[in-house]
């Protein structure tokens, strides 16, 4: 990352982390808890990152798209909160730590995820929690909190989610139905972000397609590899769980080799959505970068 996108980042994190303390202070109040609990985890703020990137590409200030990359990471970490729950994929460990109902209880983990993802709109909606809120006019708002409802609703995470309940523990399915999967829960969430990060940074409507696009593409090559680490490395979760649960995974389709190629052409596709003309060197580091991951 060049050194700009990483103060960015630095700012993300100070802006986030304060306004998670103080957005919900009560110390006495075990929902309060479980929520700073469940934002503050060690996470790669991967879709904030990609927000305010993407907007940056427009040669804007990646301030303009704090709200977003808040919110964004606010309906990711309520995803994950809900999905360790037992009634989901029952794990016990996230972020390298005690899962959210293990670290409190299970209605508790419910409603703290329930919070989090209402909240999350306002924040787009309330754009003053951040220092440059007097950008985002309310036009822009409206585009925001209908990208960001479209990725994580009954169109994209919550389908995928409901997707990989119905296919876990049935054997086999074909890879387009794994793509159809993973498009939609990893995928959209990941191209809503980038979709919400151009329309933080003024692009038109033609490239916020693009750019949604691109991040599903960068979704699924993340999902790719995420399978491989589960199997062979550490991701912060119980190590081979998604394989031992009988969740079908590129791994139980494909060998490591063809994988590993699959993750190249979805990166290579999702570069060549990038609409001309716009500095988004950083943006493609950062996606290489992510798919190179090891953890
Ligand atoms: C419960 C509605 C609902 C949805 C859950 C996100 C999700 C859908 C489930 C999490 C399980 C999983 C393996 C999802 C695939 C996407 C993925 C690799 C999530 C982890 O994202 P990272 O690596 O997590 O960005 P950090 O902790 O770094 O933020």
């Amino acid at each position: 990352m060049t050194r700009d996108s990483t103060d960015a980042m630095d700012m993300f994190a100070h802006v986030f982390d304060n306004f998670v303390a103080s957005a919900w202070h009560d110390r006495q109040s075990k929902l309060h808890n479980a929520i700073r609990y469940c934002l503050e985890g060690d996470g790669k703020r991967v879709r904030a990152r990609l927000a305010l990137m993407v907007c940056a590409s427009y040669g804007q200030d990646p301030r303009r798209a704090l709200s977003a990359g808040a919110a964004v990471e606010m309906v990711h970490a309520y995803s994950l909160a809900h999905d360790d729950l037992p009634c989901m994929d029952n794990d016990d460990y996230r972020r390298g730590r005690p899962s959210l109902h293990k670290a409190f209880d299970e209605v508790t983990a419910l409603l703290a995820g329930d919070a989090i993802l209402t909240d999350a709109m306002r924040v787009v909606a309330d754009a003053e929690f951040f220092p440059d809120g007097a950008f985002v006019n309310d036009g822009e708002k409206i585009r925001l909190v209908r990208e960001l409802s479209l990725a994580a609703g009954g169109h994209g995470m919550v389908l995928g989610q409901d997707l990989d309940m119905f296919w876990t523990g049935r054997g086999h399915c074909d890879k387009g139905t794994l793509d159809r999967i993973h498009k939609c829960k990893t995928g959209a969430l990941i191209g809503g972000a980038c979709a919400m990060g151009a329309i933080s940074g003024g692009a038109p409507s033609e490239h916020v397609t693009r750019w949604r696009r691109f991040g599903v593409l960068v979704g699924l090559a993340f999902q790719a590899i995420d399978d491989i680490l589960d199997i062979h490395e550490m991701t912060g979760k119980t190590k081979g769980k998604d394989h031992d649960q009988g969740k079908l995974t590129y791994l139980s389709l494909h060998g490591c080799e063809e994988v590993q190629s699959m993750v190249h052409a979805y990166t290579e596709e999702a570069v060549g959505l990038i609409p001309a003309g716009l500095d988004a060197d950083v943006v493609v580091s950062y996606v290489r970068e992510l798919i190179g991951r090891k953890k």
